[in-house]
């Protein structure tokens, strides 16, 4: 459905701006369960769609820094519903916002642009985790003083930036973490508030960071923290990549409470996207903490080993009885156990290592390009 007038039903102030505007640049408006929806219609030429590409970023070649040097990133992938809303909300509070189309099939491009944003397009869907990294080189090279992360479901409120951004501009913080957990707790739904606690609590102890939401998609980076994130994992795990990140770098972190709004259903199986990020965190742990991820099994195996062991020697001693079994299982604990130990403190050695090495690359890079900020 496509028209020129306001949609009634739509009371929200940035609602009203996006569709004024959508419908300005020529898109039509649908409804879409109480929130603005702008559409255009389905032949639209995209000749005035910015695209950014690795080697070609839009903010420092087209735009400059943002005036007021932050940048909030909006990963987005099939949002034709809420991006127009997610986008105005963003420009109503002062911001320039980056959306980062992550080869959507609908037209979650053509509205965040009619919208008012920068939008960056990959022509295959590479994940989450992909769509951050797009963020982040382009607010390296844009040379942002903090970059904003929040989702395009409408699920966070641009209003709450501001407190975001509070602890990064009083020079407290390198991560602001919006937590839904802080004060809102009670407004997420009992079963996904269960995994995500879960999952907290499994990536606090796994990174070494004490968290209390983990897979918040709404937070502030500093600088420093921008320059420091390089993501390398897929989908769903670059929230907990995060968290080992800022553990590594020895970043600073700040909690904020956040409102996180839960009108619809869940998009995807919370089950997989649950297995998703479980997956994306043993790999993060083996990782960066090998001497956790493969000392701490393999020091349960050794200790296992050496006290069934112990109960051979005292059959053997006391009772004359040499349980062949048992000891076979002792030899096996045992190896296994020294092998993994092993293994965990050369893993770890060599991380030290290749982390000392990636230091002095990042060092050289930068001072090849001559600026102090910028990789
Ligand atoms: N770039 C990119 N973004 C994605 C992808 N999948 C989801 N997103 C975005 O990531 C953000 C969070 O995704 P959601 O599906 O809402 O995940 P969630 O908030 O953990 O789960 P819900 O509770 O169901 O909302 C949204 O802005 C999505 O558009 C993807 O494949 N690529
Ligand atoms: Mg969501």
């Amino acid at each position: 459905m496509v028209s020129d007038e306001l949609p009634r039903h739509v009371d929200h102030r940035a609602d009203r701006l996006a569709a004024s505007r959508c419908a300005a640049l020529g898109a039509g408006w649908v409804r879409g369960s109480g929130d603005f929806s702008c559409g255009v219609p389905p032949r639209r030429p995209r000749g005035d769609l910015v695209v950014a590409t690795a080697e070609r970023p839009l903010i420092a070649t087209e735009r400059g820094v943002p005036m007021d040097g932050v940048l909030v990133a909006v990963p987005a992938h099939n949002e034709e519903r809420f991006i127009g809303s997610v986008v105005h909300g963003v420009r109503l509070e002062g911001y320039t916002c980056l959306v980062i189309d992550d080869g959507s099939t609908d037209r979650t491009a053509d509205i965040a642009s009619a919208a008012g944003a920068i939008v960056a397009r990959h022509t295959t869907n590479k994940g989450k985790a992909a769509a951050l990294n797009t963020a982040l080189i382009e607010a390296r090279q844009s040379g942002v003083s903090a970059l904003v992360m929040m989702d395009g479901d409408s699920q966070h409120d641009p209003q709450e930036i501001g407190a975001l951004l509070a602890p990064i501009r009083a020079g407290e913080a390198d991560i602001v973490l919006g937590s839904r957990f802080i004060d809102a707790a009670g407004r997420i739904p009992r079963l996904r508030r269960f995994g995500l606690q879960w999952l907290t609590v499994a990536s606090n102890v796994a990174s070494g960071t004490r968290v209390s939401d983990s897979q918040s998609g709404f937070r502030a980076l500093s600088r420093p923290a921008v320059e420091a994130f390089h993501l390398r994992g897929r989908g769903f795990s670059a929230e907990v990549e995060m968290q080992f990140l800022e553990h590594v770098h020895g970043l600073r972190h700040a909690e904020v409470p956040i409102k996180a709004r839960y009108a619809d259903p869940p998009k995807r199986n919370p089950f997989s996207q649950g297995a998703q990020v479980l997956d994306g965190l043993i790999g993060l742990t083996a990782r960066f903490r090998p001497l956790l991820f493969f000392g701490l099994p393999s020091l349960v195996l050794l200790v296992g080993g050496l006290v069934l062991g112990l109960r051979v020697v005292d059959d053997y001693v006391n009772h004359a009885v040499f349980s062949a079994g048992y000891a076979l299982l002792t030899v096996l604990l045992t190896v296994l156990g020294s092998i993994g130990l092993f293994a965990a403190l050369v893993l770890h050695v060599l991380r030290g290592i290749f982390l000392d090495l990636e230091d002095q690359l990042q060092a050289l890079t930068r001072g090849r390009n001559g600026n102090g900020s910028q990789l």
